[in-house]
C-alpha cells in the first residue's frame, strides 16, 4: 500500500469540527442528555428514533421514502409513529411480552420497518432475517433464539419449518388472502383493528433489543445481542461519520438482515431525525443511480462490492443521471480498494469514506471523517471515545506498520452484550483482559491510520513473509482484466504457503495462460515479487456473503477439499 497517497479534504463536514481536538476531549456521557433517560432513567430506542421527532414539531417531516419496482410511498414521522404503535398493539394482543423474540423474515418493504419498530416499542427483541434465507438457515436462527412470533409473507412461509419449531406460536403474514389457520394472522387485518395509541414499554438502557446472527468459520451462526444503550453510538456516529444534518436525504443501501441495515439503515438516520430512503428490489446500476437522482440523495452509505459493481458498469451509466445532490459517500463491510476510491474521485468527483466495524461492535469504531485527509486503502482513525490498537497475542501494543490483532479497549455503548445462549463464544472475544479482539488483522501507520490486512485466519505466510490478502486483491483489481479477486494461502511443502488468487474477469476478457502470466507480472512489478500469486484460477463468480464479502474461507475449503462450514449467508 502507498501510505503517502492522500486525498485532500473536500466536503467540509459541518458536524465534527476538529477531529483531533474532539478525540482528546469527548466522552460518551456527553451524548446521554439527548435522550429520555437523562430525565426519567428509562428509555426506548424506537421512541427516541421516531416518536421523539413526531412530538417535537417534526411530525410532518418525511421519515421514510420507500420505492421498489412496484411501490412508491412516503411516511412522515407521525405516520411512522402510528404504524409502529399499531404493530406494537398487534403483538400485545396476541400475547407477545417484553423480552420475547420476534423475528422478521420478509423483503425490504415499509411493513418490515413498522414491524421492526413496533417490536422494540413493546420491549420485545427483534431479529431481522434476509429474505433470501432458505429453510435450514431460517430454522437454525428461530430455533436458537426460541422466537415466539414471526412476521413473514405467504411466499416465504414454505421456508419456515413451523412444525419443527415448538416455541414459534404466532405467524403474522403480510399480504395473506383468505381465511387463516389458528396461530396465523393477517398483518393488514390486525393493523386495521389496532389503535394508533400505544403505552411504550420503558426500558432499562441495558435491556436487550436486537439479535443479529453472524456466521463464523466453524459451527452454527452466532446470535449477537444488542441492547437499547447502543443508540448512543448510533446517534453520535450518525452525526460525525455520516455527517447527518437536518435537511439531508440519506440512503443506506443495506438490508436489515445485515447489521448495517439496522444500525445505519434504521437507528442512525432516525435518531438524528433525518429523511431515510429505502429501496427494495435487486441491485442494478441504473436503478441505483435513478434512486439518487429521483430522491435527491445527499448522503449515500454502501459497500465495496456495490462500488466495484458500479465501477464495472462503467462511466457511461453515471453520465445518464444527475447525481449532483450527493454530498457525502461512505462504505463499509470489506476493504475498500484504493482503485475504487480513485475511481470514485474521477467519476463521482467524491471521496468514498471507508469505515470499519462489525456485527459484534454494533456501530462504527474506525472511520474516515469528512474533515480528514483520506489515505486510499485505509479504514481511517478511531471514533472519539474509542481506543483501538494493534496488539500481539499477549496484549502488548505493537509499533506502527507491524501487523497484529486489531483490538479495541472495552467497553463502548454499542458493544454486543451476549452471544445468545453461548457464553463461551462471547468470552473468546474478550480473552485478553481489557480488550475486545476483533479477529481482523491490521496495522497502524505513523499518522494513526489503520490498514486492514484480512481476518486473522486469512493472513498468508509465504516463505516467512506475512502477506495480507487484501493488499494482493487490491493490486489485482487494478489490472484492467480483473473484476474481482479473492486471495488465499495454499499449503506448500517448501514455502509454508503459496499465494493463490481466484479471479473473476471483466466482460470482454477470456481466460488464458498468457493472461495469468500477465496478471502475475502486474502484481510482481506493482506490489512485490513475494506477493505475486503463484497460482491463478479463473472463476465466473466468487463466493460472497449477502453483504458482499468475498468468502475466502470458502475458497480455501474448495481448494483443500474440506467442508465449507455454514453457508447460510452466502449469496445464491
Ligand atoms: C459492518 C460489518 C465484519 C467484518 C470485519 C472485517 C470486515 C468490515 C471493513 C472490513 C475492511 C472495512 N470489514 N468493514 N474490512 N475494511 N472498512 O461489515 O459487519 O458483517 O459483521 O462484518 O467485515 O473483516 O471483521 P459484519
Amino acid at each position: 500500500m502507498n501510505h503517502d497517497e492522500r486525498i485532500a479534504v473536500q466536503t467540509s463536514g459541518n458536524n465534527l469540527k476538529n477531529y483531533e481536538e474532539t478525540y482528546r476531549s469527548f466522552d460518551w456521557s456527553q451524548v446521554e442528555k439527548e435522550f429520555t433517560w437523562s430525565q426519567t432513567g428509562r428509555v426506548n430506542a424506537a421512541y427516541e428514533a421516531i416518536d421523539r421527532h413526531a412530538e417535537s414539531g417534526k411530525g410532518d417531516k418525511i421519515a421514510l421514502m420507500y420505492s421498489d419496482p412496484s411501490r412508491d410511498e412516503k411516511y412522515t414521522f407521525q405516520e411512522m409513529k402510528e404504524k409502529s404503535n399499531q404493530f406494537g398493539n398487534v403483538l400485545r394482543k396476541i400475547g407477545v411480552h417484553k423480552g420475547d423474540r420476534v423475528f422478521i423474515f420478509m423483503p425490504r418493504t415499509p411493513e418490515l420497518y413498522f414491524s421492526f419498530l413496533g417490536t422494540i416499542k413493546i420491549g420485545a427483541i427483534v431479529g431481522p432475517l434476509f429474505e433470501a434465507f432458505m429453510e435450514a438457515a431460517v430454522k437454525d436462527r428461530l430455533e436458537n433464539s426460541e422466537a415466539v412470533a414471526l412476521v413473514t409473507t405467504p411466499a416465504l412461509l414454505p421456508r419456515v419449518p413451523v412444525n419443527e419449531l415448538p416455541h414459534l406460536k404466532h405467524i403474522i403474514l403480510v399480504g395473506a388472502e383468505g381465511k387463516l389457520d389458528e396461530g396465523y394472522y393477517s398483518f393488514e387485518e390486525e393493523m386495521k383493528q389496532a389503535s394508533t395509541q400505544l403505552e411504550i414499554e420503558w426500558m432499562d438502557r441495558e435491556d436487550p433489543m436486537l439479535i443479529h446472527y453472524t456466521s463464523g468459520s466453524t459451527g452454527k451462526p452466532k446470535g449477537v445481542l444488542h441492547v437499547h444503550n447502543a443508540m448512543i453510538q448510533h446517534y453520535q456516529t450518525g452525526k460525525w461519520v455520516l455527517d447527518l444534518q437536518e435537511d439531508d436525504i440519506y440512503w443506506c443501501t443495506a438490508d436489515p438482515g445485515w447489521v448495517t441495515g439496522t444500525s445505519y439503515g434504521i437507528f442512525a438516520p432516525w435518531l438524528n431525525g433525518v429523511t431515510n430512503v429505502i429501496r427494495g428490489g435487486r441491485f442494478s446500476p441504473d436503478d441505483w443511480y435513478q434512486t439518487i437522482e429521483k430522491n435527491k440523495v445527499t448522503v449515500w452509505y454502501s459497500a465495496p462490492t456495490a462500488f466495484r459493481m458500479l465501477m464495472g458498469a462503467g462511466e457511461e451509466v453515471v453520465k445518464k443521471y444527475d447525481l449532483s445532490s450527493v454530498r457525502h459517500v461512505l462504505s463499509v463491510g470489506e476493504p475498500l480498494n484504493p482503485e475504487v476510491v480513485r475511481w470514485g474521485m474521477k467519476v463521482y468527483g467524491k471521496r468514498i469514506h471507508d469505515n470499519w466495524w462489525m456485527t459484534e461492535t454494533g456501530g462504527i469504531l474506525i472511520s474516515n471523517y469528512p474533515q480528514m485527509e483520506i489515505k486510499p486503502g485505509s479504514m481511517g482513525k478511531p471514533f472519539p471515545g474509542i481506543y483501538a490498537a494493534i496488539i500481539d497475542d499477549e496484549g502488548n501494543e505493537l509499533p506502527p506498520y507491524q501487523m497484529g490483532n486489531l483490538a479495541v479497549k472495552t467497553p463502548w455503548p454499542s458493544m454486543m452484550r451476549q452471544i445468545w445462549k453461548n457464553p463461551e463464544k462471547y468470552q473468546e472475544y474478550f480473552r485478553i483482559p481489557g480488550w475486545y479482539i476483533s479477529g481482523d488483522s491490521a496495522y497502524k501507520d505513523e499518522d494513526g491510520y489503520f490498514w486492514f490486512q484480512g481476518r486473522i485466519d486469512d493472513v498468508i505466510n509465504t516463505s516467512g513473509e506475512r502477506v495480507g490478502p487484501f493488499e494482493v486483491e487490491s493490486k489485482l483489481v487494478e489490472h484492467p482484466a480483473v473484476a474481482e479477486a479473492g486471495v488465499i494461502g495454499k499449503p506448500d511443502p517448501v514455502r509454508g504457503q503459496i499465494i493463490k488468487a481466484f479471479i473473476a474477469l471483466r466482460s470482454g476478457y477470456q481466460p488464458s495462460e498468457e493472461l495469468k502470466e500477465e496478471i502475475r507480472n502486474f502484481v510482481k512489478t506493482g506490489l512485490a515479487a513475494h506477493a505475486a500469486p503463484r497460482e491463478i484460477e479463473f472463476k465466473d463468480k466468487l463466493p460472497k456473503t449477502r453483504s458482499g464479502k468475498i468468502m475466502r474461507r470458502v475458497l480455501k475449503a474448495w481448494e483443500l477439499g474440506l467442508p465449507t462450514g455454514d453457508l447460510s449467508t452466502m449469496e445464491d
